[in-house]
């Protein structure tokens, strides 16, 4: 059974508009500009998400590995941390939710029933997913909403009947930049009633070796991943980018807590984009930039919950001490 015709499976699309720019509108600004860059959004075409799934097993980036550390851990406490009356837990960006199984295990047995709401752009992600996990838990229900995130969080705000437990993983708030990220949770405090809590996994500063080395893996995934925006140029737009021109750049800034990725120009060039009729020089040496990784200290995650009028009720980091996860409360 597809999980449309499932009893316990229904999907919410959103009708409203999306204000995201296009790819092309985009490319064009971004690549017209100096310093030229494209927002990280583009990076995740469909060979950009196989490739990302491929950087979570490399083993240089431990951040994947780490969070889920700690919800192996921690599931049975932070489920239980929810007392009395039913509980429905609702997912950012839930993707596979293959993190999220150790929570709904967890919230299942202490729960005995449970509502998830995963709330994704990709409508055939959530189709897949919700199957794989209604088949697997009988007690579960699974309301699917596809939108973006606040827009989902209306929704989510608007299922009023049980506690919510609103879950942000993988540190993508480190996508963010500080000041995207304060309004982001804002945005969702504003869903979120006193007896609702944020749990977000949110990816630690640390020594640049290990940083760098994260962003820029030896069997060179990380860089298909960033070389990929080229070909998805070449292949939508029209583009004329020679791959082994341009090289993937990883660099930590420490005092801003941020790793720069860049795509360097490896010689003077010139590019041309069919599509957008557009006519690039490069200078050997130059940037595309295309995506920041935010990186916070402990006191940064309470300073940030601060300005989104949450506390840090809970943290736990994983055994090395590398990536935290934090259950928010309104405050
Ligand atoms: C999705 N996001 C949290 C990843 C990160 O760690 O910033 C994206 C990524 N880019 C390169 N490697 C991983």
């Amino acid at each position: 059974m597809g999980p449309g015709a499932h009893p316990r499976y229904s999907i919410f699309r959103s009708d409203h508009e999306q204000h995201l720019t296009s790819f092309a509108e985009e490319v064009e600004r971004g690549l017209a500009s100096s310093p030229r860059s494209i927002p990280c959004r583009f990076l995740y075409d469909e060979a950009g998400s196989q490739l990302f799934e491929e950087i979570c097993d490399v083993p240089e980036y431990y951040l994947t590995r780490a969070e889920r550390e700690i919800l192996e851990a921690r599931a049975d406490e932070i489920a239980g941390g929810f007392t009395g009356g039913p509980i429905t837990l609702a997912e950012l960006g839930s993707g596979s939710s293959a993190k999220t199984r150790l929570l709904i295990e967890g919230l299942l047995r202490s729960h005995g029933r449970l509502r998830y709401l995963p709330v994704d752009i990709s409508p055939s992600i959530l189709e897949e997913s919700a199957l794989d996990l209604l088949d697997a838990y009988d007690a579960l229900e699974v309301r699917a909403i596809v939108s973006e995130y606040q827009e989902g969080l209306r929704h989510v705000h608007a299922d009023a009947a049980a506690a919510k437990l609103v879950v942000w993983l993988g540190s993508s708030i480190g996508n963010l930049t500080r000041t995207e990220a304060t309004s982001f949770l804002q945005g969702v405090r504003r869903a979120l009633e006193p007896r609702d809590r944020l749990l977000v996994g949110i990816d630690l500063r640390k020594d640049r070796t290990l940083l760098e080395a994260a962003y820029d893996d030896a069997a060179g995934v990380t860089a298909r991943f960033s070389l990929n925006l080229l070909t998805r140029i070449n292949r939508e737009l029209g583009g004329g980018f020679d791959l082994e021109a341009f090289r993937h750049r990883a660099v930590y800034d420490e005092n801003e807590g941020r790793v720069i990725i860049d795509l360097v120009s490896q010689r003077p060039q010139g590019v041309r984009v069919d599509g957008l009729d557009l006519e690039l020089v490069f200078d050997v040496g130059e940037a595309i930039h295309i995506e920041d990784s935010w990186k916070y200290s402990e006191a940064e995650i309470d300073a940030l919950a601060a300005r989104a009028r949450l506390a840090v009720e809970r943290r736990w980091l994983d055994s090395a001490g590398r990536f935290s996860l934090n259950l928010l409360a309104p405050c």
